[in-house]
């Protein structure tokens, strides 16, 4: 049994998209950032740092975004969401992922023009191609994806600025995936803070 602990909007979103493009069944756990629920004691004992996502699987604890999206890629293979190119296709994915977390999902803190700055940098990096990493979508598509809608929900669409990343976002958008994720989501309503 997989059960993803999310709040809408947030990291966890990446997971939530990886789950219905997979289409397994899942138990969803809402923990409201808005209203601090992330630091209860009862989340708190799921996930010590007090962030989500968290992916509960078969009473396993599984944190951290890239981690539960390497996991459901590779347990669901049929999904194909991991990339099948290889050994380089696949370190360009934990490359990916690993400057989503640790560059890009930083920067929104920084302020916008660093946000801005680092989006420079993903766009330079996808140059112009369809998908991060060979010719389809990969668990790293959908990581960079949640980032940079997060961007244009906060900031708006920059489509002069960032032409590829754009394109990128409209193609995930267009995703049913990514639209059932959404409609879940702003179902209960969007409470991030700015
Ligand atoms: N490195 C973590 C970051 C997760 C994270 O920062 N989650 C945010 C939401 S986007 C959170 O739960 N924040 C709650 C808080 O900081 O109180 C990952 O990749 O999963």
């Amino acid at each position: 049994m997989l059960t993803l602990y999310f709040s809408p909007g947030s990291s966890a979103m990446a997971t939530h998209i990886a789950l219905h493009e997979i289409g397994v069944p899942f138990e969803r756990k809402l923990v409201s950032l808005a209203a601090g629920a992330q630091h209860a004691p009862e989340y708190l004992a799921i996930n010590p740092e007090g962030k989500v996502p968290a992916l509960v699987i078969d009473g396993r604890v599984l944190t951290e975004v890239a981690g539960t999206l390497y996991y459901l890629a590779r347990r669901y293979p049929e999904a194909r969401l991991w990339p099948e190119g290889g050994i380089e296709d696949e370190a360009q994915a934990i490359s990916w992922m690993s400057f989503i977390a640790s560059t890009i999902h930083p920067a929104r803190r920084a302020g916008d023009e660093r946000w801005k700055e680092v989006f420079v940098l993903a766009e330079q990096r996808l140059g112009g191609r369809k998908w991060t990493v060979g010719g389809r979508c990969s668990i790293a598509d959908i990581h960079l994806f949640r980032l940079y809608w997060r961007f244009v929900d906060t900031l708006g669409p920059m489509p002069d600025a960032y032409p590829g990343l754009t394109a990128h976002y409209e193609r995930m958008m267009a995703r049913p995936a990514v639209k059932k994720t959404i409609e879940v989501e702003s179902a209960i309503g969007y409470q991030l803070p700015r």
